[in-house]
């Protein structure tokens, strides 16, 4: 076993923190102690929150926290900003609104950003998330800013994926990006207090309707987090859909793909490792000018590395 992972097991908290900057900085040891992280998997329910900038993601999270807290349960949060190159600005503000959990030491919170990371972001979130479940968190929340593709990678991570959105800001627009109405497990509908609140919730329930998914519908729910208001129902909602994914067929199905597509993408990981190490290793790309074909030499140094690994 890995040592910071033994110092995981025994509950110390800085070997969490130091397991999850050494995935982002991509150390040498990572798979190792991932794989010792993974023989180590508890089970957390793992929840996702994405949405405009301002949507109130965090404010949602921090009184989910308190909700999460009263059931007992222990909750870690990640939250993963893909436009920031360095972790901590969008965390300036959530330390400020998430103040009141800091010194509980059943509430970790942690944010990433952009960085070293070979497999990007995603990847780096992902492994974060299973780091914490090791530990021993009973819920694992994931926010992210935005609803572009690299948010959408991201909440690949998860079980379960909360949309956000907000009236009378446009957000509407959101919903018809490509691949929205996929990820979306439920949607919130947060800032119900503004109005044009029922005409974004008429529009979502045809589309609901429309994209119906037999065995699951996507769930809509009103939230103002100003006034502590439907953070109980969004949490019950939350878990009717884990156990929907734990406890049917289609579920397991579901499951099982996001199990596939990680082995490939690790795969894919591994070989971009080796082929860069290859070619750093061979001297660097061999005398390459902007106008040299790049899928030749793709070809020549797969090629040449293929015949020297073998
Ligand atoms: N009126 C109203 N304002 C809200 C509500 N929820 C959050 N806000 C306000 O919206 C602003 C943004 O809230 P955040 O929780 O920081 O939003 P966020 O989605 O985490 O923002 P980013 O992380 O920057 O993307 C804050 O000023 C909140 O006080 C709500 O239910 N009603
Ligand atoms: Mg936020």
């Amino acid at each position: 076993m890995h040592e910071i992972v033994d110092r995981m097991r025994n509950k110390d908290i800085r070997a969490l923190a130091r397991a999850i900057t050494m995935v982002e900085n991509d150390h040498p040891e990572k798979l190792e102690l991932l794989s010792d992280v993974f023989s180590l998997k508890k089970h957390a329910l793992y929840f996702g929150l994405t949405g405009s900038p301002g949507a109130g993601k965090s404010s949602l999270v921090n009184r989910l926290i308190t909700h999460v807290r009263n059931e007992g349960k222990t909750v870690a949060v990640i939250a993963v900003d893909p436009t920031s190159p360095f972790s901590g600005g969008a965390l300036l503000g959530d330390r400020v609104r998430m103040n009141q959990h800091f010194t509980d030491d059943g509430v970790y919170i942690r944010s990433m950003a952009t960085r070293g990371s070979l497999g990007g972001l995603a990847r780096a979130t992902k492994d974060a998330v299973r780091i914490c479940d090791a530990y021993g968190f009973d819920v694992i929340i994931v926010e992210t800013v935005g609803v572009g593709q690299s948010e959408l990678d991201i909440m690949k991570i998860v079980d379960t994926t909360a949309v956000v959105l907000t009236p009378n800001s446009g957000d509407v627009l959101q919903i018809f990006k490509a691949g929205i109405m996929e990820i979306a497990d439920l949607f919130v509908i947060n800032k119900a207090d503004l109005p044009g609140f029922g005409k974004l919730k008429a529009l979502l329930k045809e589309l609901v309707m429309m994209s119906k998914n037999e065995e699951h519908e996507t769930a809509i729910v009103k939230t103002i987090t100003t006034e502590n208001k439907g953070i109980d129902k969004l949490w019950e909602k939350v878990k009717e859909h884990h156990s929907y994914l734990y406890s049917t067929d289609e579920g397991t199905r579901k499951r099982t793909q996001q199990q596939e597509l990680e082995v490939y993408e690790l795969i894919r990981e591994e070989i971009w490792r080796e082929v860069k190490a290859y070619i750093e290793n061979e001297e660097g790309l061999p005398s390459i000018d902007a106008d040299s074909d790049p899928y030749q030499l793709a070809r020549v140094l797969f090629e040449k590395w293929k015949g020297d690994a073998t």
